[in-house]
């Protein structure tokens, strides 16, 4: 095994306790990529442990914030050192194309950079109470941080919530999802070859059953972030519910593109298909349902169609518009799905199955996928799919648009597509997401851009200011002069 290849915790390299390990394979073709440690509850026992003592050290608690700060500056630059190499391994490891792989690299290195420049500007307020009392806040780290971590964007996902947490001075426990562990075993490499105390970061590989389920129940863990499905959502606050700590929970979407006979058809078509090819679809904003006046919807379908069967399909290193989804488990998923929308008497404009790929017989390569006539109600219409699928849906008027775009459980991203500026304000407002991009979607990703959800996309908000939230607790104290 690859020194690498194991748990990090303390500063060292180590195998599980048990020392029994687990696969990772290339979506791609399921070639063995790796076999790194099955960590369990009592590795994350001394994870958790470590730590606590690390948080509470004098050597960390006195550590200079802006050398923290240069840290993380450090740890982007390697993160841009090592781009090409990174990129690899999450493109292997995930099956996305090679281009989203280096994204994710260098989204990775905004966030340290960001985050970086915050460390030692995080402060509280002076405030006027009495004449004869000085009042004031002050914002300190909440402890000891538990990431878990979901496979879709490991390392982005890995890096946005722990470098906000490092920045504002606690200590991190990363469990990475057991299929992708490898890229925040990398981000350990980098930190190792820093400066920052033994013990701050820590990753202990596993199943989310023992080692996610061991770590969201400890009762020296003092926050919870969480991206992943919203049944294990509902674990995660259950556990932090006992230990009355909180969480950040991002837990996906059902996405809608909300489309207007007045916006510029072909971009707009152009970014309705990126929306929900991207990462094949494994996105928690994917633009999975497409929303159309219904004065345009031929016109508008017809375009969103040709794109659609234009997409190229191919390994993640050939750089394809459309690498596999994950796994066998993720494909009967996506599956299951279809069979529904069969069932239901929904249309299938195109795709809506498995395909083969050349030299890749083994992977799961699913075709871009449009589903019309789908019931509002449907679970092919309200449920998460996670896979290349777009679901059309129409409607008469700004009313209608509204109802419909807010007419799931979820509310992560809404995208709308209009000229007219007072439309789309309108729209802004009364949509129930915690993103909304007007004529665009994504923004680039900007990592300055608060991110979360309304309802049950979660709660909570990673990226920009926003996050530093989540990982300090502010004190007053009151002084009588
Ligand atoms: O998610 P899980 P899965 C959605 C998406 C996908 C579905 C299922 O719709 O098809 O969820 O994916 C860890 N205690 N999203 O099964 O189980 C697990 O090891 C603690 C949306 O992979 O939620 C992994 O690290 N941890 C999404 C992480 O939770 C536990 C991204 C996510 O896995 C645990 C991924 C437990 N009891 C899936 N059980 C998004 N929002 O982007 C599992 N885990």
């Amino acid at each position: 095994m690859k020194k690498s290849h194991a748990l990090y915790i303390g500063g060292e390299w180590r195998d599980s306790l048990s020392k029994e390990t687990l696969e990772t394979r290339n979506p791609a073709n399921q070639e063995l990529l790796a076999e790194v440690p099955r960590g369990k509850a009592e590795d994350m026992e001394v994870a958790v442990t470590t730590a606590r003592k690390t948080f509470e050290s004098l050597e960390w608690q006195e550590f200079p914030v802006e050398v923290r700060g240069r840290i993380l500056y450090d740890i982007a630059a390697k993160l841009r050192r090592d781009a090409e190499e990174i990129a690899q391994m999450e493109t292997l490891d995930t099956g996305k194309p090679i281009s989203q792989g280096r994204n994710d690299v260098e989204a990775s290195a905004r966030y340290f950079e960001y985050y970086a420049g915050m460390a030692d500007k995080i402060f509280g307020e002076t405030i006027p109470v009495r004449h004869d009392i000085l009042d004031y806040t002050v914002r300190e780290p909440v402890g000891v941080t538990a990431h878990i971590i979901p496979w879709n964007y490991p390392l982005q996902i890995t890096s946005r919530s722990t470098a906000a947490a490092i920045a504002t001075g606690n200590t991190v426990v990363v469990k990475p999802a057991e299929d992708t562990p490898l890229t925040a075993l990398k981000l350990a490499e980098l930190f190792a070859e820093t400066e920052l105390p033994k013990g701050v970061f820590n990753v202990v590989t596993g199943y989310g059953y023992e080692a996610g389920a061991a770590l969201i129940n400890h009762p020296e863990v003092n926050h919870i972030t969480f991206t992943g499905s919203v049944q294990t959502g509902m674990a995660v606050m259950e556990a932090a519910a006992k230990n009355i700590v909180p969480v950040t929970l991002e837990l996906g979407g059902k996405s809608p593109n909300i489309v207007f006979e007045d916006c510029d058809m072909d971009n707009t078509a152009d970014w309705v298909v990126k929306s929900v090819v991207q990462n094949a679809g494994q996105t928690c904003s994917a633009g999975s349902r497409l929303l159309v006046q219904k004065t345009v919807k031929e016109e508008f379908l017809q375009k969103v169609k040709e794109r659609m069967l234009a997409v190229t399909l191919g390994k993640g290193v050939d750089d394809p518009d459309l690498g596999p989804v994950l796994s066998e488990k993720q494909y009967e998923r996506i599956e299951k799905f279809m069979q529904t929308a069969r069932e239901e008497g929904a249309q299938f404009v195109c795709g809506g199955e498995r395909v083969s790929v050349e030299g890749c017989k083994d992977g799961y390569y699913f075709a871009p996928t449009i589903i019309d006539n789908v019931r509002v109600d449907s679970e092919v219409a309200q449920e998460e799919i996670f896979g290349p699928v777009l679901s059309v849906f129409t409607f008469e008027d700004e009313e209608e648009a509204v109802k419909l775009g807010n007419n799931t459980q979820y509310g992560l991203v809404t995208g709308v597509w209009t000229e007219n500026i007072g439309r789309a304000h309108r729209l802004a407002k009364r949509i129930r997401a915690g993103q909304v991009f007007i004529n665009n979607y994504g923004a680039g990703g900007g990592v300055q851009m608060p991110f979360g959800g309304y309802k049950k996309s979660g709660f909570g908000r990673e990226k920009g200011l926003e996050a530093l939230r989540n990982y300090t607790v502010l004190k007053n104290v009151a002084v009588k002069m």
